[in-house]
């Protein structure tokens, strides 16, 4: 289950409307294990108030779950988007507390969990992904004792200090306890997690560990909070780079930007958290200094459009535009452009080929659950070139130690980092692009899921009632 479906419906010219699997890992990472148990996907079609029956779709059987305009605006822009990620993201922005969009998170996320309800055989396995979804393992559980119930939350779980302010912290830790295992990206997500359930309710932890006590007919449980740092399909990424004509569109990239010495690259969703502002900070005061020149240098910043109707986002896109044009403005020449700015999305090919074509990606983000397009850049450079600059606030930090390491809050470090980069000797970028490869390998998507889904399955031996499988 996921807010999303694996599918985007398409609607021809001749008003004939089809589905199209929607590019994402996640649908990458679960298509074969969703195929392999005959398995349901749950979620919202991607348009407001459309009723559709369930059907096949390559092989998956599609529930969809249908949301109104008003669900949209306070279940998901509002309690998800407008408080949970804030809230979830060290409170970057403000999160919005507000009763309405609370109760309407409550009231959606029941009928996610009545539809998988009423589709899951006995004793089967549901998978429940992300934060607009806390509620519903307890309310599954409630519903359907007998179901294996996992949960994974793809952005961070903050401390508790910062969890605590959110009126309804209680619910969500309930929520979450409904399931068997509570995946998070890192280590210190888990770790913020059993430390909210003791905080909150008192229960004993021992990592991994959270003893639920029974209470009335419900049996005592124990429950497994454990990081799964998820990855990306590398073998799918590394043959897509190798193609000659990625690589020659790499080589095209980067004659149509006038060949400079130093291609760097940024690739986010247009969002607060991930540290846009701060990185054009750094890369203007380097040209007005003169330490760098657009004759040597340019940044292509791809900012993908995301969450337009909600208003902070709309506020971000114009101080980021704003900049981009002044920084421009102010260094850019006739032939030369400080900054290639790009607000849309791109197939993957076309992402592959700006990342062979990169010498420098930049990933400044403030709070990020993974971060994959770091991981994807390293996947895409079987040329053992190219350096990763990663802030230290993403969880693929805990994994990429060999990037140069940033604190995105601390421009002059961020600009020493860029420098350090560009002027980086080839055997050090060889060294450490070795070394990310190694660590990218060594986890991809499938194993993300298969350690998930394995710890799942032997979670059960360890339940009470329904143990033994
Ligand atoms: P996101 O915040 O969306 O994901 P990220 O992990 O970087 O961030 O994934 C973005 C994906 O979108 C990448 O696969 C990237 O290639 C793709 N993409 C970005 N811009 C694009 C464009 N213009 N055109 C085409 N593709 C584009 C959330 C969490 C992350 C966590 C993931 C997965 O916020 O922290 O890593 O989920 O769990």
């Amino acid at each position: 289950m996921s807010n999303r479906l694996p599918v985007d419906r398409v609607v021809d010219d001749s008003g004939e409307a089809s589905w199209r699997q929607s590019p994402g890992g996640l649908v990458t990472a679960l298509e074969p294990v969703m195929r392999a148990s005959g398995g349901a996907w749950v979620g919202w079609v991607g348009q407001p108030d459309l009723e559709i029956e369930p059907f096949d779709e390559n092989g998956i059987r599609i529930i969809p779950v249908p949301l109104s305009d008003s669900d949209l605006e306070l279940y998901y822009e509002g309690f998800s988007n407008d408080t949970l990620w804030p809230l979830y993201h060290d409170v970057i922005a403000q999160p919005g507390y507000h009763r309405v969009w609370w109760e309407r998170y409550a009231v959606v996320n029941r009928r996610f969990a009545e539809a998988a309800a009423a589709v899951s055989e006995p004793g089967a396995t549901v998978w429940v992904q992300d934060y607009q979804l806390q509620l519903v393992p307890a309310m599954l559980r409630e519903l359907r004792p007998d179901l294996l119930i996992g949960f994974f939350n793809h952005i961070p779980f903050p401390a508790y200090g910062i969890f605590s302010q959110l009126p309804w912290r209680t619910q969500i830790i309930e929520g979450l306890l409904g399931a068997d295992v509570v995946g998070f990206q890192r280590v210190a997500d888990a770790g913020n997690f059993s430390r909210a359930v003791r905080r909150l309710r008192g229960y004993p932890t021992r990592t991994p560990y959270i003893e639920v006590p029974g209470m009335g007919d419900q049996p005592a449980r124990r429950v497994i909070a454990k990081a799964f740092p998820i990855s990306i399909d590398v073998a799918g990424f590394e043959e897509l780079a190798a193609r000659p004509e990625v690589q020659e569109r790499a080589r095209q990239i980067r004659h149509d930007l006038g060949d400079p010495a130093t291609v760097m690259l940024g690739v986010d969703r247009l969002d607060y958290t991930k540290g846009i502002t701060h990185r054009l900070k750094a890369y203007g005061e380097l040209l007005a200094e003169g330490r760098l020149s657009v004759e040597d240098v340019t940044l292509v910043q791809i900012a993908t459009p995301s969450r337009e109707r909600v208003e902070s986002y709309r506020q971000l896109r114009d101080e980021i535009e704003l900049t981009v044009g002044r920084i421009n403005g102010d260094y850019g020449t006739i032939s030369h452009q400080a900054i290639s700015y790009l607000h849309h999305g791109f197939p993957r090919e076309e992402m592959a080929a700006m990342y062979l074509a990169a010498d420098v990606l930049l990933v400044t983000a403030l709070r990020d659950g993974m971060n994959l397009v770091a991981k994807e850049y390293v996947a895409a450079r079987a040329d053992e070139d190219g350096v990763l600059i990663l802030s230290e606030f993403t969880g693929a930090s805990d994994e990429l130690r060999a990037a140069l390491l940033i604190n995105p809050h601390d421009i002059d470090g961020v600009k020493d980092a860029i420098v350090r980069a560009i002027e980086m000797p080839r055997h050090d970028r060889r060294k450490r692009m070795r070394s990310l490869r190694k660590r990218v390998a060594e986890n991809d998507v499938s194993h993300w899921s298969n350690s998930f889904l394995t710890t799942l399955r032997e979670s059960r031996g360890t339940q009470t009632p329904f143990g033994g499988g």
